[in-house]
This record gives C-alpha cells, structure tokens and sequence, in this order.
C-alpha cells in the first residue's frame, strides 16, 4: 500500500505539481483568502445600515426633552436618516401597539399618546436596534437603570418618555408605519470610518 502511495505521489502528484507550482499555490492561497472573507463577513463585519425607530413621547416634548434625548444618540455615534413631529392618529396607534390593544391599561395609553405631539426618528448604525433599547431602559421606569433616558429623566411606566423598536422585525415594521420611503434619506455622514469599521 505504501508502495503505492509513493508511487502515486512521485510519479504523479509530484511532478504535477513542479509543473504547476505557481498556478497551484495561487489556488490554495485564493481559496484560503476566499473562506476568510467568507466567514468575516458572515461574522465581524458590523452592519452599519440597521435602523430602528425611536420615538420622544408627549410627556418627553412637554417637558423640553427632545434636545437631550437626540444628543445621547448622536453622542453615542449613531446617525439620524429621519425625524418629524406630528400628532399621534389613533389609527397609526392602534397599528404600532397592536399587541397591547387588548390590555386593561391601552385607554389611558392611547389618552397619554395624544396628549401632544411625538418627535419621531430613525437612527441608523451598528446593531443600532439592541444599543437603543439598552440606553433607552426597562419599560418601568422604577426598575430602569440610571444612565438610560427612562430611569433618569421618569419615575412611572404610564409616563416613559420615549419609545425604542424592542427588534429588527418590530422596527422595519414601525419605519414603515411611521415614516414614507421618501422622507428617510441615505447619507454618508464624514466620521463614519471613525465610529464603526466601514
Ligand atoms: P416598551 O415601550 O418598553 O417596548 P411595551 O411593553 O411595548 O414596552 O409597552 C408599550 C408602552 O405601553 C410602554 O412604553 C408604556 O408607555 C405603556 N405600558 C406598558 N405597560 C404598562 C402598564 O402596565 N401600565 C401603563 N402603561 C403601560
Ligand atoms: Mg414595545
């Protein structure tokens, strides 16, 4: 057998590959740079492009937060593709709290919604859906952290302040309730190499 082998390895594979050295070295190496690039960009290549939407709610433009709260995101380097103000229909409230609808709590949720207008916005960056829910806080803001928009600036959950997309699915979804394709804009803002690997 290992006659064999040796024979198949000296008169075969050996002079084959003296014959083709260069082309075969150039496959190898392809082939390795190709799986590298493959699984780096399956695994560590950030995707800049997730947006999430998060929302300033009556009580938080009442009591002049919206300044304060815009600054955190733009600070932590995330970067603004759509903002607005509007008056909250209870139409586009009933389709964005379609899970709370039959809860004991939604009148006064729709009554504390309209109180005044929403600030509403699209922040887009890096794993942009999970960072905000992080800075954004827990839903009760008893229980929210100090440091996050929720546990420093509230104290009841009938008044949190502001809204963040709790996933990637929920926030494609409240995009498009909340905003038209038009009034999102793509932009390349000039630190983008400096915040996050392009
Ligand atoms: P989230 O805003 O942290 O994602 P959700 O469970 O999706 O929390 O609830 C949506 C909103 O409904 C909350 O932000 C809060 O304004 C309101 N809400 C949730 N639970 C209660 C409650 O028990 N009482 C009054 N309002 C509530
Ligand atoms: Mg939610």
């Amino acid at each position: 057998m290992s006659v064999l082998r040796s024979c198949v390895f000296h008169g075969v594979t050996r002079p084959f590959y003296w014959r083709h050295r260069e082309t075969t070295k150039e496959l190898v190496s392809g082939f390795a740079a190709a799986l590298l690039c493959g699984l780096r960009s399956k695994s560590s290549l950030p995707d800049v492009r997730e947006r999430t939407l998060i929302a300033v709610k009556p009580d938080g433009v009442h009591r002049r937060l919206v300044g304060q709260i815009i600054q955190r995101f733009e600070q932590r380097g995330f970067k603004l593709v759509g903002l607005k103000m509007l008056q909250v229909s209870d139409d586009l409230l009933a389709q964005h709290y379609c899970h709370l609808r039959t809860k004991p709590f939604y009148p006064s949720l729709q009554e504390y919604m309209t109180l005044g207008p929403v600030v509403a916005m699209v922040w887009e960056g890096h794993n942009v859906v999970q960072t905000s829910r992080t800075m954004v806080g827990h839903t009760n803001p008893a229980e929210a952290q100090s440091g996050t928009v929720r546990g420093d600036f509230s104290i009841h959950v009938s008044r949190n302040v502001v809204h963040a997309s709790d996933s990637r699915e929920g926030a494609e979804r409240e995009i498009q309730l909340w905003f038209q394709g038009k009034e999102l804009l793509n932009w390349d803002s000039c630190d983008q190499t400096i915040t996050c690997e392009p």
